[in-house]
């Protein structure tokens, strides 16, 4: 693909797992570029556009936007910054069609971090989140509808990549410098 040999990971875990916690350390360790597609997503939401209040919509019912929208924006961002020595892709691909077409457009995946937790530790985490994230999917009812999303379509792209050996799995049940440390193990391991 374009990138060449460049390390890709992409960073999956359920809602409230802790991806975007475990890649703010992982840049200022190792100084990866890190683009959180649900960020990517509330920025084009911010910019007040029309498609912006259809994105708002299908996050706020905890669905998944279409493949062409997200993966346009990881691509575009992924293309600013050519000097890069890797990226962390958070919360992408949310479904196979998105990893093989990621692939397929700008280049192999090194290696999956997963990022996992039990479902209850999601609800404690995202409700207590939500008492000052003003995210618009922070509540109850949109955090079992993520959850749903996240078993239906989001596990079978751990499955297809693990039957590539490509999943390095940390347990993120436990406090964040505890969860990094196994993090680090993985990290300072890429040649
Ligand atoms: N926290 C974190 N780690 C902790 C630990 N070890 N111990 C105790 N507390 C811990 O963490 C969540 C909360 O838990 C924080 O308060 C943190 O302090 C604490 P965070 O690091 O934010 O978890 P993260 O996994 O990043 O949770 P996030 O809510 O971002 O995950 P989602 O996957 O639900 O959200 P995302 O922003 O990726 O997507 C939002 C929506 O956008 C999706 O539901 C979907 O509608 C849409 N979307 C797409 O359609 N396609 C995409 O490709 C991407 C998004
Ligand atoms: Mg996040």
């Amino acid at each position: 693909g374009a990138m060449g040999s460049k390390t890709i990971v992409f960073v999956i875990g359920g809602p409230g797992s802790g991806k975007g916690t475990q890649c703010e350390r992982i840049v200022k360790k190792y100084g990866f570029t890190h683009f959180s597609s649900g960020d990517l997503l509330r920025a084009e939401v911010a910019s007040g556009s029309s498609r912006g209040e259809e994105l708002k919509a299908m996050m706020g019912r905890g669905d998944l936007v279409p493949l062409e929208t997200i993966l346009k924006l990881i691509k575009d961002n992924i293309a600013s910054q050519p000097d890069s020595k890797g990226f962390l892709i958070d919360g992408y691909p949310r479904e196979v069609q998105q990893g093989i077409e990621f692939e397929k457009v700008v280049g192999s995946c090194t290696f999956v971090l997963w990022v996992d937790v039990s479902q209850d530790t999601m609800v404690k985490r995202l409700l207590k989140r939500g008492e000052t994230s003003g995210r618009v999917d922070d509540n109850e009812e949109t955090i079992r509808k993520r959850l749903k999303t996240f078993v239906d379509s989001t596990e079978p792209v751990i499955k297809y990549y693990e039957e590539q050996n490509k999943v390095k799995r940390v347990d993120s049940e436990r406090d964040v410098e505890t969860v990094f440390a196994d993090v680090e193990k993985i990290f300072d391991n890429l040649q």
